[in-house]
């Protein structure tokens, strides 16, 4: 069985770890998965007294490997990023640093730079053990495992944490295989966590209803996801009771079945009448983790944990999250009350930025939507949260979806997400952003479902239509 190459490849990486003397670096990336990868590496580095740094970036950029490698170190550890560009990665570390080892534990695809496997370099992959990294595998659980078989098997909040940041990376919606059913197996035996089917609209358990039943965007349905207002005008309508005697709104977990029930018909209702008749019952349906270890109500499920983690990411907070990840609950800290605030701005920041992306959506053709955030009141950090919205949406679900925003100076970020059906078909869009960044200069790479390109400013005038025309060439042109 694959698992058990891949289970021992975690225990080598645990133990190598726990080897080095000497200080250590690590660069994690700044979406759920990273963070997550990236508490858990703080939390095991913690348990063996380690003197190190943690620190994250939303891109490897020249800039940032140089200001990473030359902080001087024993081992430097790079998760959830570089496996697209592994050559220019190692070319920089040997550059840079000397008598070390660098750790790359990621679950991008790897580029075309051909891999040399060196005693001081170790790349942790589940690419390398023939699965798809993009269904299985993302690098939270790759990193908690290496975390709990390095405390011996004795620390469960690893498994706690490398759930979490499976959820955030969308790996445990459906079906849940190879290490990904390992961990999840682990963690119920364990006692950590329970899960339930239940219908997206509810699962915010702790936000007032009106908010809760708009909140969850996936799927994303223009003018109902994130609106508060068409929420609150359901609720009212629905005739549930959704304020106790004091005035305060009910929230989700508060309400009764029955009142369930009205909501959901009332929901489905607007749905259809926003023109979307094309969601089944099932696909409204999702996995509910419950963590039954956690004491707040924030954290108690892996689908709001790793919300909240990834707020801190897009909100420009990645030390909350990692701090939280860890393990941090303690009070006096006040990580958690931070966290949760971070949540909350994210959620009307997000509100706004659907707003402008509603606005400048764009089809080309019969299959490629663009929604060009260039020179709005934009952060980047948002442009994959916009086209992962997106491509669930059933409006777009046949589509490739494309937003383009500025990162900073750094250049034009492109962030892709392509319908599983065309994958299936042997479309591949982490060749495609490759393509791209070929093309214009730059670098692109990810998943065959969602991938992105970081290019050049002076690609502006052009970029859209090198993009259409990439993505228009026939597959077997790609390789
Ligand atoms: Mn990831």
């Amino acid at each position: 069985m694959k698992n058990g190459k891949m289970l021992n490849s975690i225990k080598d990486v645990a133990e190598v770890i726990k080897g080095v003397d000497g200080f250590i670096s690590v660069l994690t990336h700044y979406d759920a998965d990273g963070l997550a990868s990236g508490g858990a590496i703080t939390r095991y580095l913690s348990l063996l007294n380690k003197r190190f740094v943690v620190r994250s970036t939303a891109a490897l950029t020249d800039k940032i490997l140089s200001e990473f490698f030359s902080i001087k170190s024993s081992l430097y550890i790079v998760q959830d990023m570089g496996s697209g560009d592994i050559d220019i990665l190692i070319k920089k570390w040997r550059e840079l640093s000397e008598n070390s080892i660098l750790i790359v534990i990621d679950h991008h695809k790897l580029g075309e730079g051909v891999l040399e496997e060196e005693g001081d370099f170790i790349l942790l992959n589940p690419e390398i053990f023939g699965y798809d990294g993009g269904k299985v595998g993302c690098t939270s659980v790759l990193a908690s495992l290496v975390g709990y078989f390095g405390s011996g098997e004795r620390d469960k909040y690893f498994v706690e944490i490398g759930l979490v940041g499976a959820t955030g990376d969308m790996q445990l919606n459906n079906s849940v295989e190879g290490i990904n059913k390992y961990l999840l197996d682990l963690g119920i035996k364990l006692g950590i966590v329970k899960y339930e089917r239940e219908f997206v609209f509810f699962t915010p358990r702790k936000l007032p209803v009106h908010k809760a039943i708009v909140w969850n965007m996936v799927p994303y349905i223009p003018g109902f996801s994130g609106r508060d207002d068409i929420g609150l005008n359901i609720v009212r309508k629905s005739g549930i009771k959704y304020r106790d005697k004091d005035g305060r709104y009910l929230t989700i977990e508060e309400l009764r079945d029955e009142d369930k029930e009205k909501l959901l018909e009332l929901i489905t209702k607007f749905i259809a009448s926003k023109g979307i008749e094309d969601i089944s019952t099932d696909g409204l349906l999702v996995n509910v983790y419950y963590l039954l270890g956690e004491k707040d109500p924030y954290l108690q499920t892996t689908g709001e944990f790793s919300n909240i983690l990834s707020s801190c990411g897009r909100m420009d907070r990645e030390e909350v999250a990692i701090l939280l990840a860890a393990g941090f609950r303690n009070k006096e800290t006040k990580v958690l009350d931070e966290a949760k605030r971070i949540f909350d701005e994210r959620r009307k920041v997000l509100a706004r930025y659907l707003d402008i992306a509603d606005s400048v959506v764009k089809r080309y053709g019969d299959r490629i939507v663009l929604i060009d955030m260039r020179g709005k009141e934009f952060s980047h950090k948002f442009s994959g949260t916009i086209s992962t919205l997106y491509s669930r949406s059933p409006n777009y679900k046949d589509d490739i979806i494309i937003v383009l925003s500025y990162m900073d100076k750094e250049g034009i970020k492109i962030s892709a997400r392509a319908p599983r059906k065309l994958v299936d078909e042997g479309f591949d869009l982490s060749v495609k952003m490759r393509m791209l960044s070929k093309k214009l200069g730059g670098r692109g790479g990810g998943h065959n479902v969602a991938a992105g390109a970081l290019v050049p400013l002076d690609s502006d005038s052009v970029i859209v239509d090198e993009i259409i025309k990439i993505l228009s060439e026939h597959d077997e042109d790609t390789d």
